[in-house]
């Protein structure tokens, strides 16, 4: 075969101005559709283009309040409405947290990520959080919570408290969300992550696969994303941790491959996002996560919990990225 005639899988690829918003369904599915080795190539070159391809950003969890959550999402652990044995707590005092927070920073973290099952939370829980966030900060750490929806006053107040970072999932495409969660709308996320752009954060935002849905479903996650005002500068995608007792507990597992093609497609669409290999990684293979970083995947969170669920202990990521000759990304 003459090699002039192979279309590029890069020749689509814009070379100038910044990323692009209007990305179609067709054009993201198309992307998915390539050979995987196509699918590799271009979206090393688009990493490339952007990052250190062998610097990962790492980031770890703490659930600063955990369970009981009145949301109903179908894969949480935490949701009030699934038996899954985890207990309810109330918000841990400052000593706990920082006392957490200085042991992963010890271990190599540069952002720490502060977790509470809320709906929203009540804006004397806002100036809680402040000064945990205001706490961290202090330590050195790049901050981020998840709190659930926001109203644009506590979005502001968390800017005030210096705020990096907040996480709020559109968690899957707007034609499956319904079956997924019930007790708040897509258009719900929609508002609260405008609240948290306008008040100047940085928005993580991205969402799970794994959940039973079609490849249509990932389609339509990521044009939801990749097609936002502006790109969020944070993108996790979650394999789902399947957790006996939520609905989700018995769902077929995803091919993995395709979960590389989800991160791979995610780091085309998104180009100047960080794109992070989110939850699922304690029950995939180190062959799985080399590919993921392939694909683009530029961030992790460490440490031996993510909210409830187990992850990798540090040293084993270290350990993984001494074997791929990735550097941990300093601040
Ligand atoms: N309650 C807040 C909210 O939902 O916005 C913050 C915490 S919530 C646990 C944060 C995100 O974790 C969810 O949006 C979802 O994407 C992810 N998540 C929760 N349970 C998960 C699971 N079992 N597997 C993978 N990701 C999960
Ligand atoms: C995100 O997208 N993934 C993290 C973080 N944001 C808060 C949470 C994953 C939770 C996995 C299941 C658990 O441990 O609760
Ligand atoms: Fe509650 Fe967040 Fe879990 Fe949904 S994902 S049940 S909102 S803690």
């Amino acid at each position: 075969m003459n090699l002039q005639t192979v279309p590029s899988p890069t020749a689509a690829l814009p070379l100038h101005g910044g990323p692009r918003h209007d990305w179609t369904r067709e054009e993201i599915a198309a992307l998915f559709n390539l050979p995987f080795a196509d699918l590799i190539f271009a979206a090393q070159t688009v990493h490339r283009r952007n990052f250190d391809a062998n610097q990962v950003q790492v980031s770890t969890l703490l659930s600063i309040k955990t369970g009981g959550c009145p949301e109903d999402c179908a894969y949480c652990p935490q949701s009030a409405s699934h038996e899954t044995g985890v207990k309810a707590t109330k918000l841990l005092d400052k000593e706990t947290v920082l006392r957490e927070a200085r042991a992963a920073r010890d271990a190599g973290a540069t952002r720490y990520c502060m977790g509470a099952a809320w709906r929203s939370p009540k804006d004397k829980d806002v100036e809680a959080v402040a000064e945990l966030i205001t706490a961290v900060k202090d330590m050195g750490m790049e901050t981020c919570v998840t709190l659930g929806m926001l109203t644009d006053g506590q979005a502001h107040q968390l800017a005030e408290a210096g705020l990096d970072y907040y996480n709020h999932n559109l968690d899957t495409s707007p034609e499956f969300y319904g079956e997924i969660i019930t007790t708040r709308t897509y258009q719900d996320r929609l508002d609260t992550l405008g609240h948290v752009r306008e008040a100047g954060i940085n928005v993580c935002c991205g969402g799970i696969v794994g959940m039973g849905e079609q490849r249509s479903d990932r389609v339509g996650m990521l044009h939801a994303l990749a097609t936002l005002p502006k790109h969020p500068e944070s993108v996790p995608i979650n394999m789902l941790v399947k957790v006996e007792g939520t609905p989700l507990g018995g769902a077929e597992q995803l091919d993995p491959i395709e979960f590389v093609r989800t991160l791979a497609v995610a780091r085309i669409t998104m180009p100047e996002s960080f794109v992070r290999l989110s939850a699922g990684r304690e029950t995939m293979s180190d062959e799985t996560q080399a590919l993921c970083f392939l694909a683009g995947a530029n961030s992790i969170f460490t440490g031996a919990k993510l909210l409830v669920t187990k992850n990798p202990e540090a040293d084993q990521d270290m350990a993984l990225f001494a074997r791929l000759g990735i550097e941990p990304l300093p601040l």
